[in-house]
């Protein structure tokens, strides 16, 4: 592969584009998008034709009547130039009353996307990363994860916000606009994926040192995928087989790990951070900032500061033994 084609297929699987629409919601999103542009465009062109040809037209003329007397206007022209003015300041509120009538039928359009009985998540917003929480009316089958999600294709999915600490806005472009994630004020808003993929979003408001490692995965799953996941997610932490296994979750729960996460099916319950019943299964680590392999894992776990200066997991010392057992006790976790 050579840089160009690294390039491209590295734009491919994770450039943001609300151009490139995913969703009934984007759609319409690209649609005003795209009428805005190209009515701009075209007054763009004909303004700077305009000035070309005034520019034009009056050197030549002033070439021609430099030595003849000063140009006067007769009233009649005035009064004509006058009404073109007028003419073309209505034509503007117009122009922009159109594009305001234009944007409110888009809100909402926006707006009228609902469902019964479909997913519905609870995601909260914390400095810097992203709680999921499906809701189900059996508490014990609601499912907690963190930072990715998965939504089943060509169904409406209600998408409630909240923030813990500061304002952050979710913004996953190919599939909705911004929509803020506020202290103490539910949000909500509902998505729709009409092809399966992965669609990422981020958080789009300034919140703080790390706002730019805030990254939310979606995943859209053909419905049947869609439920298998969600099922495998409903499943709680198996005891580890293995002796380092064994080891390594002894570590996680006699450490200071499990007063900040939660493991489904064992003692540790902390509620700050993203719970990691499964994080195995997940594509990446701290909200997108690694991918999820051993070697970065290894490396957060002993170090998060380095890799993302502020985020509210300190530095781990562990020995080399105690590491190693970790790290094969969360590869488990899927
Ligand atoms: C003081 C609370 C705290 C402690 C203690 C703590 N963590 Fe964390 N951990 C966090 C927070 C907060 C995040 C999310 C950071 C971010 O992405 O900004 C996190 C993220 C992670 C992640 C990435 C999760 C994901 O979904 O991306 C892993 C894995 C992890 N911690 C493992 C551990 C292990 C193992 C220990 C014990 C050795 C530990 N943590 C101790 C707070 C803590
Ligand atoms: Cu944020």
């Amino acid at each position: 592969m050579n840089l160009l084609e690294r390039l491209q297929s590295l734009t491919e699987r994770f450039a943001q584009s609300a151009l490139e629409t995913a969703g009934p919601q984007a759609e319409r999103i690209a649609a005003l998008w795209w009428l805005f542009f190209w009515v701009c465009t075209i007054i763009f062109v004909l303004v700077v034709a305009a000035l070309v040809f005034a520019l034009y037209r009056g050197r030549a003329r002033s070439v021609e009547e430099s030595s003849g007397p000063a140009v006067t206007l007769d009233s009649g022209r005035e009064a004509g130039i006058h009404r073109k003015i007028f003419g073309l300041i209505v034509l503007t509120a117009i122009i922009l009353f159109a594009f305001l009538l234009a944007t409110e039928m888009t809100g909402r359009s926006l707006a009228s996307l609902t469902s019964s009985g479909g997913v519905t998540i609870e995601l909260t917003g914390y400095r810097w990363w992203w709680r999921a929480r499906y809701l189900d009316p059996a508490p014990e089958r609601i499912v907690v994860t963190a930072n990715e999600i998965h939504i089943p294709v060509g169904k409406p999915v209600l998408i409630n916000l909240y923030s813990r600490d500061v304002i952050h806005s979710l913004w996953v472009p190919e599939l909705h606009g911004k929509r803020d994630l506020i202290p103490g004020h539910p949000n909500a808003l509902w998505i729709q994926a009409d092809r399966p993929g992965r669609y990422d979003g981020q958080c789009a408001e300034f919140c703080g040192q790390q706002h730019a490692h805030m990254r939310l995965i979606v995943i859209a799953d053909p419905p049947d995928r869609f439920d298998a996941w969600l099922d495998a997610q409903r499943v709680t932490a198996q005891a580890p087989g293995d002796d380092t296994a064994k080891r390594g979750m002894e570590v996680f729960l006699t450490g200071s790990c499990a007063l900040c996460h939660a493991i489904q099916g064992t003692d540790a319950n902390g509620q700050v951070a993203p719970d990691l019943t499964h994080i195995a299964s997940r594509a990446t680590l701290a909200a997108g900032t690694l991918p999820n392999t051993p070697g970065h894992l290894a490396g957060w776990i002993v170090d998060p500061q380095h890799v993302k200066p502020g985020a509210a997991m300190p530095p781990n010392s562990l020995s080399a033994e105690d590491l190693q057992a970790l790290l094969a006790y969360l590869k488990g976790l899927r």
